[in-house]
């Protein structure tokens, strides 16, 4: 199914339940991937996760493993330290055990059909989290759980739109992309470009990727300064990004927030701390707890209940007087 496809369903399905995929998986409630699981018995998941590089991943991560131990999921977790070759190993080694459930985070869009099918083939249901795949092949995935990225760029540039309507221009921003190739980095940047299309003033002059590391935006923001003299925003594809960013702004004796301001995605906990003390701007939320979902999702798609083909997470977005409101209850 085409990415294209992927969200067209995905605007026609949310939150309506429909019969997903003619798959081989099975519908009476077993496997045919291991044969031990009975109806309403513990089920088993293989689950890749893309690795441990930013905040949001790890409290996916968490959410995840803590969802499988509430919900009686035997979860067999493998941490691809950002290769998409590890989760491909990872993928066929959960179809070799016959797992019940394949549940993989893709690090990239592409690549994925010779892994999907074997899966298939094997009669093992798949389900995406968090992050999509571009893929011909029918019926390879049960359902794809997680936020709408383009939406998240929109919201951080109709934010930028907004804050400098009055101002005179040109206004140079700067982008840190997520890893190449990534659905997030993708979905972020289009966002993003259509909602600032509107108005010639807002100008990126320079986008790199920064691999959605502290480290990386760090370096990157380094680079930029020294390039540009002029620099008025950087739109961060990741708190992380955003958080190193901000790190080298004030090594180059500038004020994050007032002389150069940044607009970031995620809320996490450091994230949202820099935004409550004005050293961010704004940033547009992407809820890393999918844990719940995701077993909830696995165990009827085992039963061979129906899934929708997409469900997405809800965001929100927020200003430095939202996040110091909200921070003491945030949850990661
Ligand atoms: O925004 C970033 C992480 O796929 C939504 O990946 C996820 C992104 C998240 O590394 O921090």
């Amino acid at each position: 199914m085409k990415r294209v496809l992927t969200a067209v369903l995905g605007i026609a399905a949310v939150g309506v339940l429909a019969a997903c995929g003619s798959g081989p998986a099975p519908t009476d409630g077993t496997n045919s991937g291991s044969g031990d699981s009975a109806v309403g018995g513990q089920i088993t998941m293989g689950f890749s996760q893309v690795g441990a590089e930013s905040g949001w991943r790890t409290a996916n991560t968490a959410s995840i493993q803590d969802a499988a131990k509430t919900a009686d999921v035997d979860l067999k977790f493998s941490d691809a330290n950002g290769e998409q070759e590890n989760q491909i190993s990872a993928i066929r080694s959960f179809v070799q055990q016959g797992v019940d459930v394949i549940a993989f985070s893709p690090v990239v869009r592409t690549g994925w059909d010779a892994v999907l099918l074997e899966a298939k083939n094997a009669g093992i249901p798949v389900i995406l989290t968090d992050r999509a795949v571009d893929t011909d092949e029918p019926d390879v995935f049960k359902t794809f759980l997680g936020a709408d990225f383009v939406r998240e760029g929109q919201w951080a540039g109709d934010w930028v739109v907004k804050e400098y309507a009055a101002a005179p221009g040109p206004v140079n921003i700067v982008q840190l992309e997520g890893t190449t190739g990534s659905d997030p980095a993708l979905e972020r940047s289009k966002g993003f470009a259509d909602a600032i299309a509107g108005d010639p003033k807002l100008n990126v002059i320079a986008s790199q990727t920064g691999d959605f590391t502290r480290s990386g935006g760090k370096q990157v923001m380094e680079a930029f300064l020294k390039a540009n003299p002029k620099i008025d925003l950087v739109f961060a594809q990741n708190d992380d990004m955003a958080l190193g960013a901000m790190e080298a702004i004030e090594a180059a004796g500038k004020k994050p927030g007032q002389d150069i301001k940044i607009v970031a995605i995620d809320a996490t906990h450091d994230g949202m701390q820099a935004l409550a003390d004005g050293k961010f701007n704004f940033i547009v939320e992407c809820n890393p707890l999918l844990g719940p979902e995701l077993m909830d999702l696995a165990k009827k798609v085992v039963a061979g209940d129906p899934v929708p083909p997409r469900v997405v997470t809800p965001d929100e977005t927020f200003d430095q007087q939202q996040a110091a409101a909200v921070l003491p209850d945030r949850k990661y």
